[in-house]
């Protein structure tokens, strides 16, 4: 099979590793800046698409059908961002004879409304926030406001990442924040329907990967823990997440097989829900109906190749696995290696990368699309490498990621790989309590107060002692007595309940 990547950048290579491990043809598309990017120079072929606009390069979805037509692909991936959730795109795909290495169009814009996904959910049983079933006139949301109760959220039907979001903590601020996020809306995706859901506070974002083939069969292969946030950009993802337990993961990655299943989803795919830790309650947010940055901890505490599940899906085959074979063992991290500065309020960083040493080692990924000379630009999104990292258990992956993060080398443009070491110690993030709040309100970067050796070793040990006091806890609470049977399936439900 020839499979075209319509991407660039780190995902670019990561689908074409996947390709050659597979035996596929790659063929890569570029923009003017990228003409020397990694993507292209892994790929059996590239073609220019134009010029480093998006809307010129990557956005053109008839220039990438052009170039499948003359170069002969049978397939398209297209990673994440860019086409990923444009239905009329994977429809132009399957209208060209090529197989869409994605979900069906119809499951693409049945999640694409968020009204409608809402709709669908309740008929097949998932949990929603609660809220309004349909879109709303500024009378009607005025009217049902109370009964849907404060604070609450006005979401934009067409929304998703936050934007034609207003939270409302009470009556007087309605009108205003409804004229907001119907004039944000319409801006950013030419449809201003609005809809009303009660705002859940300290909750956890805790999202299912689901696989779906075309012959039926929908397994979930676990959840990933994205509540390190800042602006609704991710960034740090764990599996499985410290606040869900086997039996919670049941029940989360049930309802997200039904969600997949409701509309009809083929490929790899993600549930969004919101977590309330405190009560175990939660509710569906959206679904990515795309492959997601944040895969490989999924992949590295499962050993599921999810790019691969895609390709051999997308080519008819029926899922090898079911969802007894699915076993988590160990715990993952993912850090989002950003051209960015920490230390002054996130600007974009830019430059060439002078010299460049990535980590590795026992249990440590580099997800990336760096070499030595290459020039950071300003055209396209700052992730520039994912460090991911397995360990035993949590505490292993933290000292890990401390190890790998202080071997990244990086000269010639700022990397959040500061802000990443200093999470690294922070109390609530080793303990695992944490929320979608904690980043922006309790965590900034200060140039002056680097850390000192001696904090950094007080950091280290406080870690080792979260793994004692929870190893501890676990001896305490599942003893020796037992049979030794019983005993080592208690460890291991109170170890994953405890985090790792
Ligand atoms: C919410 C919420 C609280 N209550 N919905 C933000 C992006 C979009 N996908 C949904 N989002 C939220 N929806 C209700 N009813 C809080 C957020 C939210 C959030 C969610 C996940 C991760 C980070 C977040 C940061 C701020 C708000």
């Amino acid at each position: 099979m020839k499979v075209l990547i319509a991407n660039r950048g780190e995902i670019a290579v990561r689908i074409i590793r996947a390709c050659q491990e597979l035996g596929h043809e790659t063929v890569a598309v570029y923009s003017d800046v990228d003409r020397t990017a990694l993507h292209v120079r892994l790929a059996d072929e590239a073609y220019l698409l134009g010029p480093a606009a998006a809307s010129e390069s990557y956005l053109r979805g008839d220039r990438i059908l052009e170039v499948a037509a003359a170069c002969g692909a049978d397939a398209v991936h297209p990673g994440y961002g860019f086409l990923a959730e444009n239905a009329d795109f994977a429809q132009a795909v399957s209208d060209a004879g090529l197989k869409f290495v994605g979900p069906p169009p119809a499951a693409i814009r049945a999640m694409g409304d968020k009204v409608r996904s809402r709709q669908a959910m309740i008929a097949a049983g998932v949990p929603v926030v609660p809220g309004t079933e349909k879109g709303l006139t500024d009378e009607e949301a005025i009217e049902i406001a109370p009964s849907v109760g404060y604070p609450l959220l006005i979401k934009a039907s067409a929304g998703g990442g936050g934007k034609g979001m207003r939270r409302c903590d009470e009556p007087s601020q309605l009108t205003a924040a409804l004229s907001a996020a119907r004039r944000e809306a319409l801006k950013s995706f030419g449809d201003d329907t609005v809809y009303l859901e009660r705002y859940i506070e300290q909750a956890r974002h805790v999202e299912i990967q689901v696989l779906a083939d075309k012959h039926g069969n929908v397994i979930h292969l676990g959840e990933r823990e994205c509540s390190l946030q800042r602006r609704h950009q991710k960034v740090l993802e764990e599996c499985p997440s410290p606040a869900v337990s086997p039996e919670l993961r049941d029940r989360m990655g049930a309802a997200a097989v039904a969600a997949a299943a409701a509309v009809g989803y083929e490929s790899a795919g993600t549930v969004e829900f919101l977590l309330d830790a405190a009560s175990g309650e939660f509710f569906f947010l959206e679904m990515n109906t795309r492959l997601q940055v944040e895969h490989p901890v999924t992949e590295m505490v499962t050993g599921v190749d999810l790019v691969k599940q895609m390709l051999r899906i997308a080519q008819g085959r029926k899922l090898r696995f079911e969802q007894a074979d699915i076993e988590w063992t160990g715990h993952a991290l993912e850090c989002r290696i950003n051209a960015e500065d920490p230390y002054n309020n996130f600007l974009p960083s830019t430059g060439r990368v002078t010299s460049l040493h990535e980590p590795s080692g026992p249990g440590v990924r580099v997800d990336g699309a760096l070499y030595e000379g290459y020039e950071v630009g300003l055209f396209y999104d700052p992730l520039l490498a994912k460090l991911i990292v397995r360990g035993e258990n949590r505490p292993d992956a933290i000292l890990r990621m401390r190890r790998a993060l202080d071997e990244y080398r990086i000269a010639g443009i700022k990397t959040s790989i500061p802000l990443h070491q200093k999470l690294m110690d922070r109390t609530q993030f080793i303990s695992g309590f944490y929320d979608t709040s904690y980043l922006e309100t309790h965590f900034r970067m200060d140039e002056d107060d680097e850390e000192s050796d001696l904090d950094r070793i007080a950091a280290i040990a406080a870690t080792l002692l979260a793994h004692k006091h929870r190893s501890d806890a676990i001896n305490r609470l599942a003893p020796a007595g037992q049979s030794e049977w019983k005993r080592l399936g208690r460890r291991r439900a109170l170890a994953t309940r405890l985090g790792g």
